[in-house]
């Protein structure tokens, strides 16, 4: 019999840190420019921050939610509901998680704020706390829409002059076929995708067989947001691979999918699906199955931004994700180093123990809409 190791063997049984105090810090940031999909237009950034005290160090972590439920039905309101009153005071690593059906998000954000913590007080970077080597992580930009072809063109430019590894621009109907073509027809090789953020139905089946003469990498979330079954119905009638996005809530949601042949992508938020041990394990699972595997994103602060970076060295993740510079989101982030892409387009891991990035109080405090002493 071969024994597997288990992807996240480097953390099982791991000692918690006795927790002195925790807080939830919810905080402001304005985007650059509105973030538009075929969902939603963000505007700002409120991100649900918390932060863990032990023994003298300070830990960050960031919750992935937005306000509303518009991308997923959790919220910054049901996550903080789901962490003061179930899953702090549960007090141990994942085990107690299983009690709580559900709230990934919630769950990831003590899990990476425990694991960010752990890997500060052994002094090492929090790749290394997971079992992985450093590596480059490769970069990848999401375009959000556009108001006009022109706008959308000079976005992809951009992206192309700073070498990022993938582009993904966002379609829904009546905003796609015509606006894919033109990116197409001035940038023939790019590496590029579409994400439709569960905009279309298989009566749309025809018009999305059209994105086949584009050579895209893959199409993200074509139909509903809740659906497997019938995009293993679309995937037989695409020569474009799948992703799913907003379908894959955990390690079983992958099983499923990959099982029925629903995707030949997954779109890892560590966010969505619990944390960083449960996006390991569906990585792993992904690289077993022949299943490619990318880091998606929340537009995070740094704090998440450097989370999803870290995440990257781990098996599995094997194209470019959603992880773009700093300055893509926000003038003024709350964390620093801010990241940004090296001049091959690669991303170096913030350096130092834990997430390698410092928050930055002053910004914070000049940031935050709300404070909450947990205990
Ligand atoms: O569908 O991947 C998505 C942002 C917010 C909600 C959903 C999505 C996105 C992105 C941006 O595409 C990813 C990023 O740059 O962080
Ligand atoms: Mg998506």
């Amino acid at each position: 019999m071969t024994i597997v190791p288990s992807p996240t063997a480097a953390l099982e049984g791991l000692p918690l840190p006795k927790l002195d105090r925790v807080d939830l810090v919810t905080v402001k940031l304005p985007f650059v420019a509105p973030f538009g999909t075929s969902v939603y237009t963000w505007t700002h950034k409120e991100a649900l921050l918390m932060r863990l005290e032990s023994a003298g160090f300070t830990a960050w972590s960031e919750c992935v939610s937005d306000p509303d439920p518009f991308y997923f039905y959790e919220t910054n309101g049901t996550a903080r509901h789901i962490i003061k009153d179930f899953l702090l005071p549960l007090g141990e690593l994942e085990g107690r998680f299983r009690h709580v059906r559900g709230h990934g998000m919630a769950k990831a954000t003590i899990e990476n704020g425990l694991l960010n913590l752990i890997a500060l007080q052994k002094g090492v970077p929090l790749h290394e706390l997971l079992g992985r080597p450093a590596k480059r992580i490769m970069s990848g930009i999401s375009i959000g829409l556009k108001g006009s072809q022109a706008e959308l063109l000079a976005a992809v430019e951009h992206a192309v002059a700073k070498k990022y590894g993938r582009v993904k621009m966002k379609v829904k109907k009546g905003q796609d076929v015509e606006w894919v073509r033109a990116v197409r027809d001035r940038f023939p090789d790019l590496p590029l995708m579409v994400d439709a953020n569960g905009d279309y139905t298989l009566a749309d089946a025809a018009l999305l067989r059209k994105f086949d003469a584009f050579g895209l990498m893959m199409i993200e979330q074509p139909l509903s947001h809740s659906d497997i079954y019938e995009h293993s119905i679309l995937q037989k009638d695409l020569k474009t691979a799948i992703c799913l996005d907003e379908s894959i809530h955990g390690f079983g949601d992958a099983a499923t999918a990959i099982a029925l042949n629903a995707c030949r992508v997954i779109n890892i938020k560590q966010g969505r699906v619990g944390g960083l041990m449960e996006s390991m394990r569906i990585a792993a699972h992904c690289a077993s199955h022949g299943i490619d595997a990318w880091s998606g994103g929340m537009d995070e602060t740094g704090i998440g931004r450097a989370v999803n970076i870290h995440l990257q060295t781990a098996a599995g993740f094997t194209l470019p994700g959603d992880t773009s510079e700093t300055s893509n989101y926000f003038d003024e982030d709350i964390a620093d180093p801010p990241v940004v892409l090296g001049p091959d387009g690669f991303i170096d891991i913030p350096g130092g123990p834990g997430l390698g990035v410092r928050v930055v109080p002053e910004r914070i405090l000049k940031r935050a809409v709300r404070w909450e002493r947990l205990c």
